[in-house]
């Protein structure tokens, strides 16, 4: 049985790849996509799903706008990494499509209600606003969403600052009600993300396929590589978002500790940093997991066969 998942995303380059995992891997059963405000505005987010769907050849797939500011501060849109229009490199098509009616949060609370407890998993790859509200709105999701696996946070490093990456970082106060709900939560966090490299010999590979969503990936690489060469030094920029939904699809494709994960709120130098406690013991009945060390190969082998599958 295919997974079911909501994708919550804000693509954003590293969002557009897990789009096109997502719909070009027959384990997962993509329900919907819901946007939340993060690489850009929602305006541009929203649209940015629906462009990279149809690029995809799945128009089907409904995408709800949800939050376009966090819960309690201001939000700050990561231009820096993604361009003007959240999707720099690339030229987008005319999206024919429209959102579905309907805001992202009440997708999430009738979908997950809608659906046999334990079924429906959510995938949240930008900032946590919509899966927080969609929580204080319907508290009696928590028990019925089998898992969320989300990417942010990480316990070594971040982005944003020394410590907070850009997800929690720009909504922190979303992403403690997240982690500190009664679900399984596992933080696919920048420790994981940063091995996920997109390097010379994968777009090599990507140009091989020589079709049109491969295409559009190395565009959107390029700017990727030109963006983390420039604001982080990286020699290959870090593919992100799809290692969450990797992970859905083949659990071996990294490897996880389980330990209490908690979001710092107040700290002046801190702030939305994902802090993770190792110290043994760990406590009994811990629901939170944070991914380690990654398959390079095997998370570049999933996207390359749903790239491949698409066209
Ligand atoms: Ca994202």
């Amino acid at each position: 049985m295919a997974r079911k998942i909501i994708l919550d995303c804000d693509p954003g380059h590293d969002d557009a790849v897990a789009l096109i995992l997502a719909v070009g891997n027959p384990e997962i059963d993509l329900l919907g996509v819901t946007t939340v405000g993060g690489n850009q505005t929602l305006e541009k987010v929203t649209r940015n799903a629906l462009a990279v769907l149809q690029v995809a050849g799945h128009p089907e797939v409904p995408v709800y706008a949800g939050c376009g500011q966090p819960l309690v501060r201001e939000g700050v849109f990561a231009a820096h990494v993604h361009g003007e229009s959240g999707l720099d490199g690339v030229d987008l098509p005319n999206v024919t499509a429209e959102p579905a009616a309907g805001h992202a949060v009440d997708f999430i609370i009738d979908t997950v209600m809608s659906s046999e407890p334990g079924t429906v998993t959510l995938v949240p790859i930008g900032p946590l606003t919509n899966i927080a509200l969609a929580v204080r709105k319907e508290p009696r999701i928590v028990e019925r969403v089998r898992e969320v696996v989300l990417m942010g946070g990480g316990y070594k490093t971040g982005n944003c600052t020394a410590v907070a990456e850009f997800n929690v970082h720009t909504d922190p106060e979303a992403a403690h009600i997240v982690f500190n709900e009664d679900w399984p939560v596992t933080m696919v966090g920048l420790d994981l993300t940063h091995q996920a490299l997109a390097t010379p010999e994968i777009e090599a590979e990507l140009r091989e396929l020589d079709s049109a969503t491969g295409r559009f990936l190395l565009g959107l690489f390029g700017f990727f590589r030109r963006a983390y060469k420039d604001n982080q030094g990286f020699d290959d920029p870090p593919v992100h978002d799809p290692c969450a939904v990797a992970y859905l699809i083949d659990p071996e494709v990294m490897t996880t500790r389980t330990v209490p994960v908690d979001v710092e709120l107040s700290g002046s130098l801190t702030a939305g940093m994902t802090v993770a406690d190792f110290r043994e013991p760990i406590p009994k009945g811990c629901r939170t997991k944070v991914a380690v060390d990654l398959d390079h190969r095997r998370f570049w082998d999933l996207v390359l066969a749903a790239v491949a599958a698409v066209d």
